[in-house]
């Protein structure tokens, strides 16, 4: 009897932690994936998490940029900027694009992104039941100390997160409805995992979308998550520059923190041992183990190790 296993991802690193975790006999895989870095550019609906996540499944993303298709050109790109007289600060590259033509006329079509996001796994061949959060357009804004709110994107890539921060909005959210399938995949969950995605923008968006962390709450399964911050940084992207903005220290049982009452469990980096005791008196159960993900054998490890804490 296969276990059912509900992940919630972000980008890199949850994708990163999934082909791992696919990796592992008899699990059934279903995937809630983040909308919050969703942004219309050019006329093109574009959504980060979801093309990240499917693109690294379906073995077609560039693996140091570690977003976007491997043996991209830029073409387009070029001759946008040549039209719009500016470089272009998002890059998308030419195969990227076909993804966002191709989602764009389905949305348009009145596709639901539920629909597309399955439609894109029929083509790429891959078998896991991958869902955004939610079919409603969500956008993560952030609030600058200047009183100025930008959308993530540009605070996270124009600006590499350099501005200084205050918080983080999920505009949308309010009237956002969990796609088709995310509550009872949720229900049905033997096990629910918290990849080493970016806890704030990432996790934490999913969990804005009315219902969801009700619905985490509420269900019989366990909830394991994995520490995305080793020693004081995060492994990936900038999750300690969300953290900051915040006022949230950057470290394992931070984040732990964060989740609060969600997490059962929480898998943090055997360099960080000394915080077992600290996250295990926050009545959470915890352990450490080598945490960086250098290959898929190594995250099907990080993902075998966690699913052990709760069997
Ligand atoms: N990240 C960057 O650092 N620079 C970029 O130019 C960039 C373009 C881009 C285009 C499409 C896409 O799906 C993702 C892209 N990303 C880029 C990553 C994006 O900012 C992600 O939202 C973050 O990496 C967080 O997951």
């Amino acid at each position: 009897m296969p276990i059912k296993v509900v992940a919630l991802a972000g980008g890199i690193g949850g994708a990163r932690f999934l082909k791992g975790l696919r990796l592992i006999d008899d699990l059934e895989i279903s995937v809630i994936i983040n909308n919050g870095d969703d942004i219309n550019m050019h006329g093109l609906r574009i959504c980060p998490d979801l093309d990240s996540v499917i693109y690294n499944l379906a073995g077609e993303s560039d693996l140091v940029r570690g977003w976007g298709r491997k043996d991209e050109t830029w073409v387009v790109q070029q001759q946008l900027a040549h039209y719009l007289g500016e470089e272009q600060w998002f890059n998308l590259g030419d195969k990227d694009y076909a993804t966002h033509i191709y989602r764009t006329n389905l949305l348009n079509n009145g596709i639901e992104l539920s629909e597309i996001v399955k439609l894109q796994c029929a083509k790429w061949g891959i078998g896991l039941n991958l869902m955004p959060a939610t079919n409603d357009f969500v956008q993560t804004q952030v609030q600058l100390t200047d009183g100025q709110q930008i959308h993530f994107q540009e605070w996270w890539v124009k600006h590499r997160a350099a501005l200084p921060a205050t918080g983080f909005e999920l505009i949308g959210a309010e009237t956002a409805k969990p796609a088709p399938g995310v509550l009872d995949a949720i229900a049905q969950a033997d096990l629910i995992i918290l990849p080493p995605s970016n806890p704030i923008v990432s996790i934490g968006m999913i969990l804005r979308i009315p219902g969801i962390r009700a619905a985490i709450m509420a269900a019989s399964a366990p909830v394991v998550g994995v520490s995305p911050i080793i020693g004081g940084n995060p492994v990936l992207g900038m999750a300690d520059k969300c953290l900051t903005a915040l006022g949230l220290e950057t470290s394992a049982t931070s984040v732990a923190a964060q989740y609060g009452d969600l997490l059962d469990a929480w898998l943090i980096a055997d360099t960080d041992d000394e915080q077992v005791s600290a996250i295990t008196n926050l009545g959470i159960k915890c352990e450490s183990a080598p945490l960086l993900m250098t290959d898929d054998q190594a995250a099907k490890e990080i993902a075998m190790r966690a699913i052990g804490m709760t069997r």
